[in-house]
């Protein structure tokens, strides 16, 4: 019996910066037509007890308490989406941590300039999306579809 494995997921998050210099829909239309699929998407404040939990592994970091003071310094964009190897291909959409080194072509690398600055969040492995899906998004907050033109997307 063919038994359908459950797609990989990923947490994205546009930064207060991608939202007010008006980048949410050049950031998702990135990742929609690349062919990833959105399953959870809400605009939101952060709570200080969100950003603190969400960057939790940060927390000794000499940028902890300026990265929360940030991302909870304007609304954010929450997403999550779906596809075949979704983590891995984000994290290459989304470009090196510091803009300024991110390639052209990268959302980081193509609008910013500075490593506090950098617009987006994608999780970083296939666990640590788990964990941040579950933290910023409730179960029925998520929406399981089959987006018409996977048969364009896949043989
Ligand atoms: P990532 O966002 O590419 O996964 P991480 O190393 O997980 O990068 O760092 C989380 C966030 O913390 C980065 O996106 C960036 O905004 C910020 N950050 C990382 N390193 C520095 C730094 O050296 N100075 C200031 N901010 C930093
Ligand atoms: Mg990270």
């Amino acid at each position: 019996m063919l038994l359908e494995t459950a797609l990989e997921r990923t947490f994205l998050a546009i930064k207060p910066d991608g939202v007010q210099r008006g980048l949410v829909g050049e950031i998702i239309r990135r990742f929609e037509t690349k062919g990833f699929t959105l399953v959870g998407l809400k605009f939101m404040s952060v709570s200080k007890e969100l950003a603190e939990q969400h960057y939790d592994v940060h927390r000794e970091r000499p940028f902890f308490a300026g990265l929360v003071e940030f991302i909870t310094s304007g609304p954010v964009v929450a997403m999550v989406w779906e596809g075949e190897g979704v983590v891995a291909s984000a994290r290459k959409i989304i470009g090196a941590t510091n803009p300024l080194t991110s390639e052209p072509g990268t959302i980081r690398g193509d609008f910013g300039i500075n490593i506090g600055r950098n617009l987006i969040h994608g999780s970083d492995a296939i666990e640590t999306a788990q964990r941040e899906i579950k933290l910023w998004f409730k179960d029925d907050e998520l929406v399981s579809w089959t987006p018409h033109l996977t048969p364009w997307l896949k043989e």
